[in-house]
């Protein structure tokens, strides 16, 4: 993977800076997104009809793009979200301005939104710092992440060779760190279904096959707090086919600082295809377990 050089990454001293803006800008966006939540919960919706986007997404990704374009006008700017007004606020990621950092901001303004919708307590805003292209699976990586847990007002953030850290409400920064688990058959496993109705129901055919090789499975919501979980040891593994980058770059370097493992199925990068994130206890029987169903998903 071309991203996972050095070159170009900013100094560990830059890159503690930039963690500091991220945790920031994600904890200030996660309480816009609480304070307003009652008041403007317009609904449009997207690829399905349970794909939606509410107005305080589109809200929040222009409170985060505002932040970071004022504070780093040289990094790039990838979000799920149009801006309310139509106006897309993203400059093309991994192909910055001649005068660029090399630098993209992926974000995404509320992972969870049916949770948010809902006011189902797991929704969270993701801020994350690449190196490569986030568009290309296997050419980027995260440098830095912060993922806001919206409800609980706690930020889990990392930067690379940080460590990874929860900042809780009264801002002491916890250590993180995995599970020590070694057997599947007595782990928690994370896992989600996407917006297509047949691509949920091949999802559950997966998952009926794998469920019984591991101790039980959860549905969180929010694929940004899924990896999180795993990174402190509140899940032991997860794994989902179907999510993008602004839902795993916040939560893949928590994860990673944290001891745990993120890659894709069959040897491959983590990507839209298939993420799966693990304690390294049981990276390699959930990995087995995941590639033997993957096929599954992928294919009607
Ligand atoms: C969600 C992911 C979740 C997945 C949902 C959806 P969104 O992201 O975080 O893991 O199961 O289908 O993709 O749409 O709330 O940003």
């Amino acid at each position: 993977m071309t991203a996972a050089t050095d070159r170009g990454l900013p100094s560990a001293e830059e890159l503690r800076a930039l963690e500091e803006l991220a945790i920031d800008v994600a904890a200030e966006a996660a309480r816009f997104v609480v304070e307003r939540r009652a008041a403007e919960l317009q609904v449009t919706t997207k690829s399905s009809d349970v794909d939606i986007v509410t107005v305080m997404d589109s809200r929040s990704q222009e409170l985060i793009a505002a932040r970071l374009r004022a504070a780093r006008p040289r990094d790039a700017f990838f979000g799920e979200e149009e801006a309310a007004d139509g106006r897309t606020d993203q400059a093309p990621p991994g192909t910055t301005e001649p005068a660029g950092s090399g630098l993209t901001w992926v974000v995404d303004p509320i992972d969870g939104t049916v949770n948010y919708l809902y006011g189902f307590p797991q929704y969270a805003v993701s801020v994350a710092l690449v190196q490569g292209d986030p568009t290309v699976p296997g050419e980027w990586r995260p440098v830095v992440g912060a993922v806001a847990d919206a409800v609980a007002g706690r930020v889990h953030h990392a930067r690379l060779r940080g460590g990874a850290w929860t900042r809780t409400v009264d801002g002491a920064d916890e250590p993180v760190h995995v599970s020590d688990a070694t057997d599947l058959a007595t782990s928690l496993v994370g896992t989600g279904f996407g917006y297509d109705a047949a691509k949920r129901g091949r999802q559950a055919r997966a998952l009926a096959e794998l469920i019984p090789h591991v101790r039980d499975i959860r549905r969180g919501g929010s694929a940004a707090l899924d990896l999180c979980h795993v990174a402190a040891g509140r899940l032991d593994g997860y794994y989902e086919m179907g999510i993008n980058p602004w839902d795993m770059a916040g939560g893949w370097i928590v994860l990673t600082e944290a001891g745990g493992t993120c890659t894709g199925a069959q040897g491959e990068p983590p990507s839209s295809d298939c993420v799966i994130a693990a304690a390294p206890g049981i990276a390699e029987a959930l990995t087995r377990a995941v590639d033997s169903v993957v096929d599954l998903v992928r294919h009607p």
